[in-house]
């Protein structure tokens, strides 16, 4: 699989791993709306993977950053000083619906933070399915501390990972916080000590996953994002859909069988 050049993201395919690496590290890395644009065509290309009866080539994404300071040090904030309110509007809006279409994609997003996840980019981060970071990587919402407030889910998200108390917290004091703290609040999955750690890692943390059925992992992505914030009951019923469609699955039929026969699934991915 081959990606055109961006001029302010990379893109790279290997072993079923897409890795996208966030490329300003001059600004460090900051979201400008460049980033915007260069992220909503890499995931039309994305998405147009999974329609294609090519199977599952791709099995996860990793998002990272370029250089040794930053995953993303937010919202670029040259460009925002010379934003209307209807641009301000339109800049969150994109971004938000980049994140709501990673969270979409029927395979795991990991997100690798070596360094500032701040405002834009920690809010990036959380869009992901879950985040390592290096032992150097700091996380905060800083948005207050430049007049702003979140605007690409961080109101949103961060209370869903880390409860409410946690998360207002964070975002009136837009206090940093270290890996280590973040890992401690659950914000943080794993901590490695340096970029070559981190990115091994979620390779082989894709890799792991690629080893189950894709359907079944497609579903239980899917399920968990439907199920977020509802009431048990209705939770439950979801998940019992869900249940009864991997059912209708071809792996079903194998993963089961291969159990019974002691062997190693090949799992046909629908
Ligand atoms: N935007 C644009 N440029 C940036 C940004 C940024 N967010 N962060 C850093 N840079 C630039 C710096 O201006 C500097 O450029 P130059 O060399 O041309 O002066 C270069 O990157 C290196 O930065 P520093 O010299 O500041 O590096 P330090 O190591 O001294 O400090 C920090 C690193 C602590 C990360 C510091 O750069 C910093 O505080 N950055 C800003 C962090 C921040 O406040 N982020 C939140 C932005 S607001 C946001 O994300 C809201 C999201 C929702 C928006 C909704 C749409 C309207």
């Amino acid at each position: 699989m081959q990606f055109k050049e961006y001029s302010t993201i990379q893109a790279s395919y290997a072993q079923s791993l897409v890795t996208i690496t966030l490329n300003r590290p001059e600004a460090l890395n900051a979201l400008s709306t460049q980033v915007v644009d260069d992220l909503d065509h890499l995931l039309n290309v994305l998405e147009g993977e999974f329609g294609n009866d090519d199977g599952w080539q791709v099995r996860g994404v990793v998002i990272t950053g370029a250089g040794e300071k930053a995953f993303a040090a937010g919202a670029d904030i040259r460009e925002m000083t010379a934003m209307t309110p209807g641009q301000a509007w339109d800049y969150s809006t994109r971004m938000q619906a980049l994140t709501l279409r990673l969270e979409s994609l029927p395979v795991p997003v990991i997100a690798a933070v070596n360094g500032f996840a701040l405002g834009g980019g920690c809010e990036l981060a959380l869009a992901c399915d879950f985040i390592y970071a290096t032992e150097s990587a700091s996380f905060g919402q800083p948005e207050v501390s430049l007049g702003l407030v979140p605007g690409f889910g961080g109101s949103v998200r961060l209370q869903q990972r880390v409860g409410p108390s946690q998360a207002r917290e964070l975002l009136f004091t837009g206090r940093r916080i270290r890996a280590e703290q973040a890992q401690r609040l659950g914000l943080v999955n794993a901590v490695f000590g340096d970029r070559e750690a981190l990115l091994a890692a979620a390779g082989k943390t894709i890799a792991e996953i690629a080893g189950h059925s894709p359907t079944a992992i497609a579903a239980v992505k899917e399920t968990m994002a439907r199920v977020e914030g509802r009431p048990t009951s209705d939770g439950l019923a979801i998940e019992a859909d869900s249940f009864k469609q991997a059912f209708t699955t071809s792996d079903m039929r194998e993963g089961t069988r291969a159990f019974l026969a002691k062997e190693k699934p090949a799992f046909p991915g629908n």
